[in-house]
């Protein structure tokens, strides 16, 4: 059957922020509430195609908006197509840089694309992209920021409600001693078959992060990740080479090119592309297609709701990124049931929203 006939009418962007249940604690600030960006393409068949994008600051919600219309005026009366259409945005955005913002702008457009033409086809994403509904093994990754080790233990004690048997521990604290005691006191509170991640949101120079990697070695962590700066792929190869923990990179990547130069230097043992910087779902799908080449496991960063969909047909399928943020507006929120994601039986990815929840978290 030929892909359902769309055409692209308008483009809604909505700004909220939401409270964050667990406040998130990096290396390089705390994050309380998500700003999120909520997408919807109207196309003049009917059918509205839905995303949301992260922000990471509220100011730059509006700025993102503004792209959007920008990419609205450039693709309106077209084809939903999301190759072309990409390929059409990328050269009316040539000169400024398909880069930062712009890019998660037509990533977050690319989405709510897929999305549509999922939903005017009756079937799950999943399904249009020759994959069937399964459950997607996931960790917990909400909270578990930098906090004092006793904090720390029994957070992530409760982080296992829902099944869990993963969580992912934030780290870079100032010292390697503070580093090794938190991931020590929660180590020691979660059973053995528990699986352990670390994050360092790039805190480290590449002589602590072999330091403390080396230390970290033998505590029986299932992966390091961004432990120095994300684009210093020589510094992020050596490590992958001296250290046994597996060396995790990928929310960085702007774009599969940036991917397809970090396996190529070795940067990694794995990668964790994220939607709205990898290119939308058709950033994915080549991304999925040079992990599959290299046999690299690939999981997911943040947007569970649509990443659950592409981690089924990822041939190196290894764990979704779980985090609750988007519940709040969310209708029917992404149900974990054993500590894997249920991939819902509606048509498209399955976001819509909670309208009343909308008008309530609006930024202002
Ligand atoms: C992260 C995600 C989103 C905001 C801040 C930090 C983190 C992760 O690096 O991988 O979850
Ligand atoms: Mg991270």
């Amino acid at each position: 059957m030929s892909p359902p006939r769309l055409t692209v009418r308008r483009i809604r962007a909505t700004g909220v922020e939401v409270p964050m249940k667990l406040p998130l604690g990096t290396s390089a600030g705390t994050i309380r509430s998500a700003p999120l960006l909520l997408i919807d393409l109207e196309t003049e068949e009917g059918v509205t195609g839905r995303s949301y994008l992260f922000c990471y600051l509220s100011a730059v919600a509006p700025a993102i908006a503004t792209v959007l219309g920008e990419v609205e005026r450039s693709v309106k009366g077209e084809r939903v197509a999301p190759a072309d259409l990409w390929e059409k945005l990328a050269r009316r955005f040539k000169l400024i840089g398909v880069q930062g913002i712009v890019r998660m702008a037509m990533s977050g457009f690319d989405i709510a694309c897929w999305d549509a033409l999922a939903v005017a086809a009756g079937k799950p994403l999943v399904t249009l992209l020759g994959g069937a509904l399964r459950r997607i093994r996931a960790y917990n990754s909400n909270g578990l920021g930098l906090m004092v080790p006793e904090a720390a233990a029994e957070e992530a004690e409760k982080l296992l409600e829902g099944g869990f048997r993963a969580v992912k521990l934030r780290l870079g604290h100032p010292t390697l001693a503070a580093d090794l005691a938190a991931l020590r006191a929660v180590r020691k509170k979660l059973p053995d078959a528990i699986e352990l991640m670390v994050d360092f949101n790039q805190a480290l120079s590449l002589a602590e992060a072999l330091e403390r990697g080396r230390a970290i070695d033998s505590e029986g962590i299932a992966w390091i990740e961004e432990p120095i700066r994300h684009g210093d792929y020589r510094g992020c190869a050596e490590l992958a080479r001296e250290l046994a923990t597996p060396v995790q990179i990928g929310e960085n990547f702007s774009l599969p090119e940036q991917m397809a130069e970090a396996l190529e230097a070795g940067a990694c043992d794995c990668v964790m592309p994220d939607l709205e910087r990898i290119g939308g779902v058709t950033g994915w799908q080549r991304a999925a297609s040079l992990a599959a080449e290299r046999a690299v496991p690939m999981s997911s960063h943040l947007f569970p709701e649509a990443s659950a969909h592409l981690l089924a047909v990822t041939p190196t399928r290894h764990f979704l990124e779980y985090v609750d943020w988007a519940e709040a507006i969310l209708a029917e929120p992404l149900a974990i049931e054993d500590g894997a994601a249920v991939i819902p039986d509606r048509p498209g990815t399955g976001v819509s929203w909670d309208e009343k929840a909308v008008k309530r978290y609006r930024m202002a």
